[in-house]
């Protein structure tokens, strides 16, 4: 099992956490798990060198803070383990141009910076995804929805690999909760939850003033009719906020509707804002505590980085042999 965050954005929102990070933390008890906050994929877009730092810090406080455990799962910095760059130029070099240009995260991020400013970095990102994925033999991906392409491609390239070269990698499954695989835009339901595409009031920073969340909640647009019932077409803002109910609490969509039934929009507004701020309130506290004693969170994060590149380091040496790389020794 592998997984991977950026850490740009400072505070994680909502749909990274019920999307992905709240599945790795169930799946640490289950599977031998590698989770990194995937540094190399953040300077695919500029990033200001101390900032970038600090959040790769504040990415792994608040994957501790939200129950990773280093005792039960290896969590890294990509960076770290050189192997990831190292297998990413081979993965490159399997890879046609037109099928990179397929990739739809690309086409949506380059269209939004202009092609002219967009880098290869942010073109190839997928592919060094690939070697992310491929290193650790991973059988599962735990993602959101807008990853299952990039999943697609790694499955092709580890077959076109093992075709090419002879049985060498694991072909990973993506592992995609369907009521949590895209979690909505507070202010327009049609779009996902993004840092990038969001408006603040319809992004929940999981790191923000409590009181600024109970707010963004209470002021989540809905619809004009009355009844709460979850249906995707006709009411989303309505579904948004049951899925999201019903994944902070454990209680299913069909019990919130039945307890919600002949209530009016701001009773489940007012009650899911208090489900949030419980919610994110120790969250804050504890990320703040794992940053308060970064040495601590550096030598958790060596101790990650020294596991992984064990399993990396043997992963690469395998590939390359195939490729036909001459040995070092
Ligand atoms: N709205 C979402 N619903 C469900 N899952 C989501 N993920 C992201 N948004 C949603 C999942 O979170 C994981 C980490 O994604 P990332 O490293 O791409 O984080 P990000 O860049 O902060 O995500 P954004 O907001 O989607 O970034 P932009 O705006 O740059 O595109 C992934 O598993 C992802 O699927």
């Amino acid at each position: 099992m592998l997984s991977g965050i950026q850490p740009t954005a400072g505070s994680f929102h909502l749909g990274n956490y019920l999307g992905a990070v709240r599945q790795w933390v169930a799946l640490q008890e289950t599977h031998d798990a590698f989770y990194m906050v995937v540094d190399l994929h953040a300077i695919t877009v500029p990033q200001d060198p101390a900032e970038l730092r600090a959040n790769t810090r504040l990415a792994a406080a608040q994957l501790l803070a939200a129950g990773l455990d280093p005792e039960r799962c290896t969590l890294f910095v990509q960076s770290h383990v050189p192997e990831h760059a190292q297998l990413g130029w081979v993965m490159n070099c399997l890879t046609g141009f037109g099928e990179a240009s397929r990739m739809t995260q690309f086409k949506d991020k380059s269209a939004k910076q202009g092609a002219e400013r967009a880098t290869v970095g942010l073109f190839t990102y997928p592919i060094l995804q690939v070697a992310d994925i491929l290193l650790y033999q991973a059988n599962e991906v735990p993602v959101g929805e807008d990853q299952r392409q990039h999943i697609e491609l790694t499955r092709d390239l580890a077959e076109r690999f093992n075709a090419r070269f002879g049985e060498t990698f694991t072909i990973p499954s993506p592992y995609i909760l369907k009521e949590t695989a895209k979690i909505y835009d507070l202010q327009d339901p049609s779009v996902k939850m993004s840092k990038s595409a969001s408006t603040p009031k319809g992004l929940i920073n999981l790191l923000d003033e409590p009181k600024a969340t109970a707010k963004k909640v209470k002021s989540a647009v809905t619809d004009t009719d009355t009844v709460i019932r979850y249906d995707v077409e006709n009411k989303p803002g309505i579904a948004n906020l049951l899925t999201i109910y019903s994944t902070l609490t454990g209680r299913t969509i069909a019990e919130l509707e039945q307890e919600y039934e002949g209530k009016m929009y701001g009773a489940l507004k007012t009650d899911l804002a208090e489900v949030m701020v419980e919610f994110v309130t120790p969250f804050r506290t504890r990320t703040q505590e794992y940053l308060g004693d970064p040495e601590t969170l550096d030598s958790i994060l060596a101790k990650g980085a020294e596991k992984a590149r064990t399993v990396a380091a043997e992963t690469l040496a395998q590939a390359y042999e195939k490729v036909g790389f001459l040995s070092a020794k």
